[in-house]
């Protein structure tokens, strides 16, 4: 409900079937005040009507918009009123879809719209406006046409004889042009991964031994009580996932069942399903309790043993070998020595014991709220750059990723080709058009139509 809702048709039959509604003629983009009318002439609703002619206008149509007072049921009338005319009600997302296909827009920016609309937060929404301006898909279309150009040379030759070929390829300067592709691919790949992240959210995995202190770090990270807390091991079976705005990342913060050998069937499938989760997740936070182990803590305030191969190795190796796995990926886990409250001299915050990242830990309490920004600032650094609110951002998606990822798998094949000799010219040449194919797949130059239906149908209705 609000205080203005509007009806917005499109189409051919636009100016039409507004017509039949209201009375006064529309000039073209200027807003006129009447009353909005039924098949009866009754009066259904006061208020403003404007049009705007094809080809200038939001999907390239015809479109009007009845701008009536917000109230649901008002709003139906006019929308009936529209029907009974001869309208029929948008599927979701459709404007939008109906500017891609008549060029007002490309997929990427289609796909901005939504992100606009769903933006959490105020930088969410700037980098959101950034796509839709075409930051990203200005990007997108110069590489793709660089694509071309390779192409084009490339197919070109396959007619000429070998020796020919080698020295039009060298003249041309195939593999430097490759290889500057690759680069400035890879670059894209890397800025469209982290705003991904940023667009789509990043799953962060708790796992650790029972009573580690998953579920109270998980309450006290949330702000919440959500996570049943008890000192019996074993309590969190299930998954539970909290969301999270972390300065405007979205986080899906997921508790997990403690990991231990267990005969209880239900307790080995949240087993199963803690070690599943912390696999996908994006970060994974591998807890020890450093309260229950304050001997080693303690002892070791010689700075030197507190380091995370001796906690891993007495703590974490001997309850879980897998739980000490994730710690082999520092990219993507971090070690989080929890309940610090019960250690004396044990300083919050982030501990390193020397200069290698890997050695990192995270020194929390949860019952204090001890080192807990440390832990978020962590966890918002991993997902690298795009979280300076002056960088330049822009909004992306997992499926841009996938894109770009499998673009460059195959620019990657058709360097190697292209390196031996450009004997394999056809093959260098297919590698190259689905390169192409790939890359167009993210503006929606070559996106088939059922993914276009998939993208377009998770909009809302109306917009
Ligand atoms: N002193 C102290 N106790 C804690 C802290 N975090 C958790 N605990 C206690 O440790 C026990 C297990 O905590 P819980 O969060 O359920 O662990 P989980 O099994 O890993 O989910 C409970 O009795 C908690 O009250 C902490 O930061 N300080
Ligand atoms: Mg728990």
């Amino acid at each position: 409900m609000g205080g203005v809702g509007i009806v917005r048709l499109s189409g051919q039959q636009a100016l039409a079937i507004a017509a039949k509604l209201f009375h006064k003629p529309l000039a073209p983009r200027v807003m006129t005040l009447g009353p909005f009318l039924d098949q009866q002439g009754e009066t259904l609703d006061e208020g403003l009507a404007v049009s705007f002619p094809g080809p200038n206008s939001f999907t390239g149509e015809d479109v009007v918009e009845f701008h009536g007072h917000g109230g649901p049921v008002v709003l139906r009338l006019v929308v009936e009123a529209c029907l009974a005319c001869g309208a029929q009600l948008a599927a979701p997302g459709e404007f939008t879809q109906r500017a891609f296909i008549n060029n007002k827009l490309d997929l990427a920016q289609a796909e901005a719209i939504a992100d606009l609309i769903a933006s959490s937060s105020a930088m969410a929404a700037r980098s959101a406006l950034r796509s839709l301006q075409g930051v990203f898909s200005t990007e997108v279309f110069a590489l793709a046409d660089a694509l071309r150009n390779l192409r084009l040379f490339v197919e070109a030759t396959l007619d000429f004889p070998d020796e020919e070929e080698v020295d039009r390829g060298a003249e041309f300067g195939l593999t430097e042009r490759l290889d500057a592709l690759v680069d400035a691919l890879t670059l894209l790949l890397q800025n469209t991964r982290s705003a991904a992240k940023f667009t789509e959210g990043i799953t962060v995995a708790l796992i650790g031994a029972p009573n580690a202190g998953k579920s109270s770090l998980l309450n006290a990270l949330s702000g919440e009580d959500r996570a049943i807390v008890t000192d019996i091991p074993g309590t969190t079976r299930d998954l539970l996932p909290v969301d999270l705005d972390l300065d405007g990342l979205p986080v899906r913060l997921v508790d997990t069942a403690g990991l231990r050998a267990t005969t209880d069937v239900v307790e080995q499938q949240g087993v199963e399903r803690a070690l599943a989760q912390a696999q996908q997740a994006d970060v994974v936070l591998v807890l020890a309790d450093a309260g229950a182990n304050a001997w080693l803590f303690e002892s070791s305030k010689d700075e030197d043993k507190l380091t995370k191969v001796a906690i891993t190795e007495r703590l974490i190796g001997k309850n879980s070998p897998q739980l000490a796995s994730f710690l082999d990926d520092p990219e993507r886990s971090v070690l989080v020595a929890t309940k610090a409250d019960l250690v004396s001299g044990l300083t919050p915050g982030l501990a390193r014991q020397n200069t290698c990242s890997a050695d990192e830990i995270l020194v929390t309490s949860a019952s204090m709220h001890w080192g807990l920004q440390q832990l978020k600032d962590w966890i918002k650094a991993q997902v690298g750059v795009g979280l300076s609110p002056d960088s330049n951002t822009f909004t992306a998606r997992q499926r841009h990723v996938e894109a770009l990822t499998s673009t460059l798998d195959s620019l990657g094949r058709a360097q190697a080709l292209a390196a031996v000799s450009v004997d394999g010219g056809v093959l260098l040449a297919e590698e190259l058009r689905l390169a192409h194919d790939t890359l167009g797949q993210i503006v929606g130059m070559t996106t088939p139509d059922d993914l276009l239906g998939d993208i377009f149908s998770n909009f809302c209705i109306g917009k």
